[in-house]
């Protein structure tokens, strides 16, 4: 078993203890060691088979878990696992998702009322059997179904960055069997959207049965759902399906554009092709002709998809793009925009230290930027509203900022700049007096509170924070957390005007929760000219890994390292914001 694997097993295991309300740090216990194994460049089996070593000299490592690491690579197999599994209905993991229930009250939901699916606690809310139960009430009954449409969709869609673990454990494993000769996740993962609804694995095998029978035994399999000649589909224990297609090489690029979609892509791409007397299917382009009445079809192109594209008269477009917004004029004029990269980026804007609700010093984060490449960064700390996260006044503020300054003179390659994430407050207004936003180099203004406000409400507070000539950036500017909150009512396109009148940025927050601005936005933002700004909005060192996830949503939205601010270096974008 490779380390991925056995990192999946254990993230299962803390999933499933988790649901059980088990002792959270034995909860932890598992969730800290899948971390260190799948970030452990060495093999476990290498390391377990060597007489002269221990399992247990890793970090994050007992006795307990060396144990079932030996048990994993002797077997192939977990028996706490399948035990775990064989105790939860696999429908059940799905009803702590909602928003207001939680483990426990997902465990008395099974057990008292049976429930074991989104759709029958649907049911039983409406018929009011929940708000009988101990621990629920009437209110409760009308937050669950509040949050279920929420947890509905999140049932089935998950997010990219979640997906992107299934996916790098699942590659890995296929990579194990040596008849596969090419291989790629397609569909929704490959376009980069915020959230995955299945995934879409493409292999092109010179022995179809054994690729098939790779694909079953990936770990995370709990049931295969159909088998047949060169499609198969299987479900993972974390609930998301996995569609397999085998196909001959020269037919890879042409199932690869094919499945990578988007649907209204291939459309607009398949009717092209039609005006030009040829035809696109998952199995290549063919050219049609009559012949003596008939019609013949030949093949042309298929084995990749740049030969596809080429076969109908288009470049080759990058998967992010491929949702019939801009990418076809943009084609026609010549001229697909050179999208943003994860290389670009030469500053991060938003991370908060010990001083708030982070966990690593000034010193420490300025460190981890200068590991990661990054020329400049913000301590952007939150400000006294945000009580539960010990914000900063004033006094507090000025004191950390002189701290700032130290750590700037010390660091010759990365500048640190004073900076502070300043809440809007619930009745208008900033958190913090002007005289000392003034004195900061770069100030964000948020929205933390009062987010269920009207429309009317929390857009004129946004507009306000916009028109403070200290403000420089709005940061995550809808407030909404991926498949747990609902965007706030606020009016973008207001926001977004506002903006451009006053010269202000607005962020793309990387955390793979938020991820607002989205695509759309995005675009919005370049076309009138509004730079982006994407942050991490790190609370710990390892927090500005992040970086790239905000990165392909820019994408996404069609931006190019032109459109994203923090691309500059460190003199422009200082004099981006009205800094010497
Ligand atoms: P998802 O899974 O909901 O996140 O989104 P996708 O885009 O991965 O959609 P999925 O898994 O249903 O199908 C993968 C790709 O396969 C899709 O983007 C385009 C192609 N495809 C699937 N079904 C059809 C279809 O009925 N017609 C056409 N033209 N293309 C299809
Ligand atoms: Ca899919
Ligand atoms: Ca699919
Ligand atoms: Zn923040």
């Amino acid at each position: 078993m490779t380390n991925q694997e056995i990192a999946a097993v254990f993230e299962q295991v803390a999933d499933l203890l988790e649901y059980q309300s088990a002792n959270p740090f034995r909860v932890r216990a598992y969730r800290n060691g899948a971390k260190k194994i799948g970030e452990l460049a060495e093999p476990l089996a290498a390391i377990h088979g060597d007489a002269a070593r221990r399992l247990t000299e890793l970090e994050g490592i007992g006795k307990d878990l060396a144990e079932k690491i030996a048990t994993l690579l002797a077997t192939g197999t977990l028996p706490m696992l399948v035990e775990l599994q064989a105790q939860i209905p696999a429908g059940v993991l799905t009803l702590s998702r909602v928003p207001g229930v939680g483990p426990k009250k997902a465990a008395a939901l099974h057990k008292e009322l049976g429930i074991s699916s989104l759709a029958e606690l649907r049911a039983a809310c409406e018929e009011q059997r929940v708000r009988g139960l101990k621990g629920f009430g009437a209110k409760t009954e009308e937050t669950i179904l509040k949050g279920l449409a929420v947890a509905e969709e999140a049932g089935v869609r998950m997010r990219w960055a979640d997906a992107e673990r299934v996916v790098d454990a699942l590659l890995e494993h296929m990579r194990g069997e040596p008849a596969i000769k090419q291989l790629e996740i397609a569909g929704s993962f490959r376009r980069g959207r915020e959230t995955i609804g299945d995934l879409d694995l493409l292999v092109d095998a010179t022995d179809v049965p054994a690729a098939m029978d790779r694909f079953g035994a990936f770990p995370q399999v709990q049931e295969t759902l159909a088998r047949g000649d060169t499609k198969m589909t299987v479900r993972l224990a974390s609930g998301l399906q996995v569609d397999l297609r085998v196909v001959p090489a020269e037919s890879f690029g042409a199932a690869l554009q094919y499945f990578t979609g988007s649907k209204d892509h291939n459309v607009i791409v398949r009717g092209r092709a039609k005006q030009q007397g040829l035809k696109v299917s998952d199995w290549g382009v063919f050219r049609i002709e009559a012949a003596e009445g008939e019609s013949k079809e030949t093949y042309i192109a298929g084995r990749t998809e740049e030969e596809v594209y080429a076969a109908v008269g288009l470049p080759w477009f990058p998967p992010e793009m491929r949702e019939a917004r801009e990418e076809f004029n943009w084609a026609a004029a010549g001229a697909l925009p050179t999208l943003v990269t994860l290389e670009d980026i030469r500053g991060d804007l938003h991370m908060h230290t010990t001083a708030s609700d982070g966990q690593d010093s000034i010193e420490a984060m300025v460190a981890a930027a200068r590991a990661r490449g990054l020329s400049y960064v913000a301590i952007t700390d939150h400000s006294k509203r945000v009580s539960m996260a010990r914000g900063l006044d004033g006094d507090r503020l000025r004191r950390q900022w002189r701290e700032v300054d130290q750590v700037n003179r010390q660091s010759d390659d990365v500048e640190v700049l004073k900076g502070i994430e300043c809440d809007i407050l619930e009745k208008g207004g900033m958190d913090l007096p002007d005289d000392v936003l003034a004195e900061a180099d770069w100030v964000i203004a948020s929205v933390h509170y009062g987010q269920n406000q009207s429309r009317q409400q929390i857009t004129e507070r946004i507009l306000e924070a916009l028109e403070n000539p200290h403000v420089d950036m709005l940061a995550h500017p809808t407030g909404r957390l991926i498949n747990r909150r609902e965007p706030y009512d606020v009016d973008l396109d207001r926001v977004m005007a506002a903006a451009v009148k006053h010269r202000k940025l607005l962020e793309l927050n990387a955390n793979p929760a938020r991820l607002d601005l989205n695509d759309v936005y995005c675009a919005a933002a370049k076309r009138l000219g509004i730079p982006i700004v994407i942050n991490t909005d790190a609370h710990h060192t390892d927090g500005m890994d992040v970086m790239r996830f905000g990165v392909l949503q820019a994408r996404r939205g069609g931006l190019t390292a032109a459109n994203v601010a923090n691309t500059r270096p460190f003199a422009e974008f200082r004099q981006l914001i009205g800094g010497e």
